[in-house]
């Protein structure tokens, strides 16, 4: 794929041909993060997955951009090869979040994009829905140890609309939820009530917001513009019934982790990928399946928004 270097707003962004083309068109683009390629999942199949998913927001109507950061540049639409290259790299790749943009670009390196970073540059490349597994959020215990995902912020001041499966229950998902209320960022559940926990379907936590459409959440985000509210939107699908995992059964595989975690002094940004790699191995794979299914389920629900957005 051709991919050329274009300026906007007086940032330097790269753009594939495939991206600005439908951009230029008016037709519905779809961002896609890269932390989960590099550090989400294992290779080969994370980069199966991200050609998957890819074609998934394609038969939905969609342009997929895949985000990350190439030689010190923000790219918006990754090619085949810069895939692979994350993918085969995995974990020896930087996974840049806000704090980290500054360093990685100036030194010209690659990074692989967290939620927040991948909001930042798709807002930058004026492109408005991402789709992605789960969200960082308050960490358990963050009371005491500050971990709350930049992902967080980034939500409360970029407008864009982020389509995830809820959070794991690795995080605190109430507090979550309060962070993101006094941050003015509405959560909304899709065709459900309750807050979806990743590989669960019902946590239990009451959403205060439930839309049942592509065109309502549309219509939400537009409106959300026209008032300049100047935040994202979370948007929480359920994994699809057939693909949801036992509750008891993934959350004692969770806690186990995070003792893991806690006895092997992991912190900081390794927590999320550590914790994500020990429950892939406990559960023998099993969780992996999920996480691919959901993620394609969010692709789908995202390019649908997209679509109903560009229509109107
Ligand atoms: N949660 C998941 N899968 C993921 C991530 C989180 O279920 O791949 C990744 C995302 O890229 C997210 C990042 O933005 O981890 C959050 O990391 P941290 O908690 O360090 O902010
Ligand atoms: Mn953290």
């Amino acid at each position: 794929m051709v991919v050329q270097n274009i300026n906007i707003k007086g940032r330097k962004v790269c753009i594939s041909a495939e991206v600005l083309e439908a951009q230029q068109a008016g037709k519905p683009v779809v961002a896609l993060e890269s932390t989960i390629i590099s550090h989400g999942m294992p290779y080969p199949q994370n980069v199966q997955v991200a050609l998957e998913v890819e074609d998934v927001v394609r038969k939905n109507g969609a342009v997929p951009a895949t985000i990350a950061i190439i030689n010190g540049i923000p790219t918006v639409g990754l090619s085949k090869e810069q895939i692979e290259h994350l993918g085969s790299e995995g974990p020896k790749i930087a996974k840049v979040s806000r704090r980290d943009m500054a360093i990685i670009c100036s030194k010209g390196l690659d990074g692989a994009t967290t939620v927040a970073t991948t909001m930042l540059i798709a807002r930058m490349a004026d492109v408005k829905f991402f789709a992605t597994g789960g969200i960082g959020g308050v960490h358990r215990g963050g009371e005491l140890s500050m971990d709350i995902s930049a992902d967080l912020e980034e939500i409360a001041r970029t407008e864009v609309v982020v389509v995830c499966a809820g959070a794991k229950s690795i995080l605190d998902l109430p507090r979550t939820l309060e962070y993101l209320e006094t941050k003015g960022v509405p959560v909304i559940g899709y065709g459900t009530d309750d807050l979806p926990a990743f590989y669960t379907n019902h946590s239990g936590i009451k959403l205060n917001a439930r839309l049942d459409t592509p065109l309502e959440i549309s219509e939400a985000f537009k409106k959300s513009e026209d008032l300049e509210l100047g935040a994202g939107m979370l948007v929480t699908v359920p994994i699809p019934e057939e693909n949801a995992m036992p509750a008891t059964e993934i959350n004692a595989v969770i806690d186990g982790a995070i003792k893991d975690a806690e006895a092997q002094g992991v912190h900081g940004k390794d927590t999320t990928p550590f914790l994500l790699a020990r429950i892939k191995d406990v559960t023998g794979g099993k969780s992996l399946e999920a996480n691919i299914a959901l993620v394609k389920n969010n692709a789908k629900v995202a390019s649908q928004i997209a679509v109903e957005y560009e229509k109107a």
